[in-house]
């Protein structure tokens, strides 16, 4: 089958069933399993929910914080109806590396836990009997592949991860898993460009599909009407009278595409698209032609027991806390989320910058840590042997993020490094290749940025300007000059501002990063680092900073809530950073963003 990344639905022509629920689970620390013929049935399993991360199911350690090979297993019927159809499986995501299995033989081979794939399974599948799906699955960490990180073999033999970046490295299927019966012939992609006029939107299309058929597509408001129809597989939908989709007015069409051979209709794909354009011009960021100035957060996919697996209910009480507060818009750091999460923006009308994967480029667990101290690489990192190995990796997870992600009216920009060292003249190349693949896969040409570390700075920094808008990561009063220093930390940051404002041109900057670690329990009169009226002072401090200055558009702080990471001396059972504890309650500083971006318009300095 051609790999299609199309969300799974279901139509006149398509089936999808979950096989989510309780799946059988068994680690593989010697990697025997398939020796020892584990895909024809696994022996001495426990059980797991998929999705879900597996590692805070277990009560001890080790499981915890397994690292190697481990294995899954279900079980599904295929209905007898669905002969003559293509049968399919597709993972959401897992992470970081699997092999599937049905019936005991290998049907898909995948790298990178933050995307999706499928398999063609037709020729493999009993109808009306039970089948048999294995995975096996892996998380350990490399320097070939993104996230970047190591494996670490301690003094036992046993085997942990050693991530360059500050998230724990939850593994396992992490989001949901579909049975597909698709035609033989099928949809496999579609794009949408938008173009406005007064009175009138242009919806540019392409369709890829199986086969010779004939393509027409058609777009539908929510109350039936046909709004708008074309013929061929590459055309042009005109929108009477749009309704523009945008913050807080999600505003949503469905656009329904066909595919048929002698009359008859082959197969059918239907999704949720909304109508708006974003650009950056003129030094502002245009959302639907109007500057727009972005509050909101960087988040994680993170919450207890379930670590990284998609949930409805946190992802839900997200949003709710993310309208509560007056945000609207958040960066997927540091991987693309599960496809729920868009959909959902696009109902909620929110924004999102996604990130790919590419985080730990440095090697450092505490980039932030040493980068702030001024701290350089001795290794410049783009120069490794293992580096062309990396950027192909790293270029095949731009693509499929994109390709996944790119009809998403939430999806305003890619960010496509996190805190890259990019200091060393050697960075430059890679960056350049990634950028330009970014803007080849993306049909709407949407803005490009990644994330500055803190020693990125002006003079410094070899790639800023390859970002269509900066986004800083600024830690000052925290990492750097924090406490009673604070007053220099202020100083410090605008004098780096001052530096940026001499050569940015006419460049937008955005706040993808700032932040302190606050115990959501602890009060402090005077305050002290840590307390929650030191988080107040900090943010009074560098919202004082970015108020300062015109051609700051954005602000997303970090984190949305507090996050579990790799054990360490500077981490207390996780990063503290949240505006909302990892239960997704408030702490003070809530109340303080609350305040000051219900109080933003829309287009502030716009
Ligand atoms: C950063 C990283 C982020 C960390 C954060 C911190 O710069 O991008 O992954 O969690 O700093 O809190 O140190």
């Amino acid at each position: 089958m051609t790999a299609s990344l199309l969300y799974p639905r279901v139509t006149a022509t398509r089936r999808a069933v979950s096989l989510d629920g309780l799946w059988k689970f068994r680690f593989d620390l010697e990697s025997k399993g398939t020796a020892e013929n584990w895909m024809n049935g696994l022996k001495n399993s426990v059980n797991m929910p998929v999705p879900a991360s597996f590692c805070d199911i277990f009560t001890d350690k080790d499981s915890r914080e397994y690292c190697g090979d481990f294995w899954y297993e279900t079980e599904f019927l295929v209905p007898e109806e669905w002969k003559d159809r293509k049968i399919a499986v597709r993972f959401g995501s897992v992470t970081h590396k699997a092999r599937v299995f049905i019936n005991g033989t290998e049907v898909a081979q995948h790298v990178g836990g933050f995307l999706p794939f499928d398999a063609d399974i037709t020729a493999y599948v009993k109808f009306n009997e039970n089948n048999r799906l294995s995975v096996l699955a892996n998380n350990e960490l490399s320097q070939t592949m993104i996230p970047c990180g190591a494996t670490e073999v301690l003094s036992d033999g046993k085997k942990i991860a050693a991530p360059y970046f500050d998230f724990y490295n939850y593994a396992g299927i992490h989001r949901p898993v579909k049975l597909m019966a698709l035609p033989k012939e099928s949809v496999t992609d579609y794009s949408t460009v938008y173009r406005l006029e007064e009175g009138k939107a242009f919806v540019d299309y392409s369709v890829e599909a199986e086969g010779n058929g004939t393509v027409s597509v058609s777009l539908h408001d929510d109350e039936g009407n046909c709004a708008a129809k074309a013929e061929g597989r590459t055309g042009t939908l005109e929108v009477i009278d749009p309704k523009l989709w945008g913050i807080g007015k999600p505003n949503l069409y469905t656009i329904v595409i066909s595919l048929c051979k002698d009359g008859k209709l082959v197969d059918e794909y239907k999704d949720r698209i909304g109508i708006r354009t974003f650009e950056v011009k003129g030094g502002e960021l245009l959302l639907n032609g109007k500057p727009v100035y972005l509050k909101g957060f960087g988040k994680h996919e993170d919450a207890d027991i379930r670590g990284k697996g998609m949930d409805y209910a946190i992802a839900q009480r997200d949003y709710e806390c993310m309208k509560w507060i007056g945000a609207n818009c958040y960066r997927t750091s540091h991987y693309p989320y599960a496809e729920e999460w868009y959909y959902m923006a696009d109902e909620e009308g929110f924004l999102i910058i996604d990130e790919v994967p590419a985080v730990g480029m440095f090697e450092s667990l505490m980039n932030a840590v040493d980068a702030s101290k001024g701290q350089q690489q001795k290794v410049t990192w783009f120069e490794k042997e293992t580096t062309p190995e990396l950027l192909e990796h790293h270029i095949s997870c731009v693509h499929d993020m994109i390709v996944r992600d790119k009809n998403h009216p939430s999806v305003i920009a890619w960010s496509l490094l996190n805190e890259p060292e990019t200091i060393h003249e050697s960075a430059r190349p890679y960056f350049e290749q990634v950028f330009a693949k970014a803007l080849e896969f993306d049909p709407q040409k949407r803005p490009r940025t990644f994330a500055l570390v803190m020693n990125s700075r002006p003079g410094l920094c070899k790639c800023w300007d390859l970002s269509d808008f900066v986004s800083l990561n600024r830690y000052y009063g925290w990492y750097v000059m924090g406490g009673p220093r604070i007053v220099n930390a202020e100083k410090a940051f605008r004098a780096e501002m001052d530096e940026w404002a001499k050569i940015r041109g006419d460049k937008p900057f955005i706040f993808t990063e700032y932040g302190a670690d606050t115990n959501g329990e602890l009060h402090k009169l005077p305050s002290v680092m840590w307390s929650q009226e030191y988080q107040d002072e900090y943010l009074e401090m560098t919202h004082r900073v970015f108020d300062s200055y015109p051609w700051i558009k954005g602000e997303l702080v970090w984190n949305f809530a507090d996050f579990q990471t790799t054990e360490g001396i500077i981490r207390m059972n996780g990063n503290k950073k949240g505006i909302f504890t990892r239960d997704r309650q408030p702490k003070s500083a809530a109340f303080v963003f609350k305040k000051r971006w219900e109080s933003l318009p829309e287009d502030y300095k716009g």
